[in-house]
């Protein structure tokens, strides 16, 4: 019922609509109506209401309320059965436990702030509540662990795809998680799987994405390296629209990947990367390598090119691009 009423507001943005239409669209009677709205108000929407005119949604609640993702979600099955929290330590934990306790595939974890959102190797991932996307997506596809990575790329392919179509701005991919925005970081991706030597039972693809947060929202250790869609497009995004846009890029690029193999995916994730092509600096947790990265795989591994010719695969490493070549 509260998705029904909260479809009717979004089709009447900024209109009032009167008692009597909302009684008759959702078949109840008007005091039942007036419960309804009673319990969007606790949610965080602010509804007006005026003698004679109705009511009228004024600013919609600062949390990402899952029946206003389902409003938009377009997918089969991605994210159409989803676990929201205001506030968690990290979705990731969630998502872990929900895929080990038998979790279909497609279950989505959204929260509206994580309180100790992590990166890779520990590292701290800063999700401010009410202004980002904070998502893990539990999959469970039939594969050899050796190929989650190109769970990543895919999942950043699905990410630039959304917030293009979403507010036209182009984002560049770093390998092999990082989505940039004019040179600053924008998003961060965690894949992460239960798995058995040969075979993979569950991937937990976390998502962190900046939206409305402005430059003094990042903290002292971030706030010269990150960049929110606000900040880079001056408006403020409606994530809940944003979250269904992502899941549905996901979902269709993941079929295509399931059915046909890693090489649809591939040429949009080279379209997309800034990586490939340039001198780079690869530093690993013992080692840094220097040279040419010439690509990826087929399984997602980067090839760079030493200046003895040598050519390394890199599983996984921070990437900094020599700008002076
Ligand atoms: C990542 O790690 O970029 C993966 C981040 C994944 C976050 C999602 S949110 C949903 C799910 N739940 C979680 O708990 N995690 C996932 P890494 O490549 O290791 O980058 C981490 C580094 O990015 C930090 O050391 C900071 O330098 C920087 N960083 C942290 N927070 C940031 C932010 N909000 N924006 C930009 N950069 C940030």
């Amino acid at each position: 019922m509260k998705e029904k009423l909260l479809k009717i507001f979004l089709e009447h943005e900024g209109e009032y609509v009167s008692g009597e239409k909302i009684s008759q669209e959702l078949g109840c009677s008007r005091t039942a109506v007036w419960k309804h709205i009673e319990e969007l108000r606790k949610n965080g929407y602010k509804l007006d209401s005026a003698p004679r005119k109705g009511y009228r949604m004024v600013t919609k609640a600062n949390g990402i309320h899952s029946h206003e993702i389902k409003q938009y979600l377009k997918t089969n099955y991605l994210g159409q059965e989803l676990t929201y929290y205001d506030a968690i330590d990290s979705t990731q934990y969630a998502a872990h436990k929900l895929a080990q306790e038998g979790i279909g595939e497609g279950h989505v974890v959204i929260a509206n702030e994580q309180t100790a959102g992590r990166g890779r190797l520990g590292r701290v991932w800063h999700s401010r509540s009410d202004t980002s996307i904070s998502m893990s997506l539990i999959l469970r596809p039939t594969l050899p662990p050796q190929k989650t990575p190109q769970i990543t790329l895919l999942a950043a392919v699905a990410v630039v795809r959304a917030i293009k179509k979403n507010t036209g701005l182009t984002c560049e991919i770093k390998w092999p998680n990082d989505i940039l925005l004019n040179g600053k970081k924008l998003v961060g991706i965690l894949t992460e799987m239960q798995a058995d030597p040969d075979l993979v039972h569950s991937v937990i693809v976390g998502i962190g994405l900046n939206v409305n947060q402005q430059k003094e929202d990042f903290g002292e250790d971030i706030e010269e390296i990150a960049t929110s869609l606000s900040i880079a497009g001056g408006k403020t995004i409606d994530r809940a629209r944003l979250i269904a846009d992502i899941l549905s890029e996901f979902e269709w690029l993941y079929e295509e990947y399931l059915s046909k193999g890693f090489s649809t995916i591939r040429p949009m994730w080279e379209a997309y990367s800034i990586s490939v092509g340039t001198y780079i600096y690869a530093r690993m947790i013992k080692d840094v390598i220097y040279g040419y990265a010439k690509g990826i795989t087929d399984d997602g591994v980067l090839l760079v090119e030493d200046e003895h010719g040598k050519v390394h695969s890199i599983y996984s490493a921070d990437i900094e691009i020599d700008t002076s070549r």
